[in-house]
């Protein structure tokens, strides 16, 4: 399949830039939601506490995490998965708040994933240092749904790779209210963060957020 790799698009007021096929950043996609969406998530993170985790070789991971949703993703010494309780208080995870619900299946459709149901959205705190290493997102049960990604905060250096962990990376430099949204051929492509650098944001601080949408079950 042939595009226009970079080439920036819009269309309903929607600006795109496309990384690899089926895969696009939405520049500022939230548009001014993020008050709403800072407000959703002081209460989510009080109902599940953020944590870090620990990968199942045993390492603590540097991101704080928790999650919202029918099933929220899990790493421990046992590996990673999905389930539907949080393990700090064997409560439900959150329900999903309608927002995060709506903005996650309007980024799906400007990225050309419609009917896109997200049943678990999992929630990333970087402080100034955090990152994330090269990896996959495949511990979900259906790859024809996308992944989406929001930003909130702090910039960040986004690495977007191809299939495999070696592939020739793009560096895409993730702002306050960006989505990127992969899914198709791109669904399994490798990714990660550059830890975050300091700086002060407006409404969130020292730290970079991340909602990662997903349909894992
Ligand atoms: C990001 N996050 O923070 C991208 N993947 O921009 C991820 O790729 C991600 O935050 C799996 C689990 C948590 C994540
Ligand atoms: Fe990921």
């Amino acid at each position: 399949m042939s595009f226009d790799l970079f080439a920036t698009s819009s269309d309903n007021g929607v600006t795109k830039t496309q990384l690899a096929d089926q895969a696009w950043h939405l520049p500022n996609f939230i548009q001014n939601r993020d008050n709403l969406l800072k407000a959703l998530l002081n209460e989510l993170i009080q109902l599940a506490p953020l944590r870090k985790m620990k990968t199942p070789s045993g390492k603590l991971m540097s991101v704080n995490m928790t999650c919202c949703g029918d099933v929220g993703w899990v790493s421990d010494a046992l590996g990673y998965r999905y389930q539907g309780t949080d393990p700090l208080s064997n409560l439900s995870w959150p329900v999903m708040p309608d927002l995060f619900n709506a903005l996650a299946k309007e980024a799906a459709a400007a990225a050309g994933f419609e009917n896109f149901e997200p049943d678990s959205c999992l929630i990333n705190y970087y402080s100034v240092g955090a990152r994330l290493s090269m990896h996959q997102d495949k511990d979900e049960a259906d790859f024809s749904q996308p992944i989406v990604s929001v930003s909130l905060g702090l910039p960040a250096t986004f690495l977007f790779a191809g299939l495999q962990r070696n592939s020739a990376q793009t560096r895409i430099a993730l702002h306050h209210g960006d989505v990127v949204v992969w899914g198709g051929a791109s669904r399994l492509a490798y990714h990660g963060v550059l830890p975050v650098e300091n700086g002060m944001h407006d409404l969130f601080g020292s730290q970079r957020i991340n909602l990662t949408f997903r349909k894992a079950c």
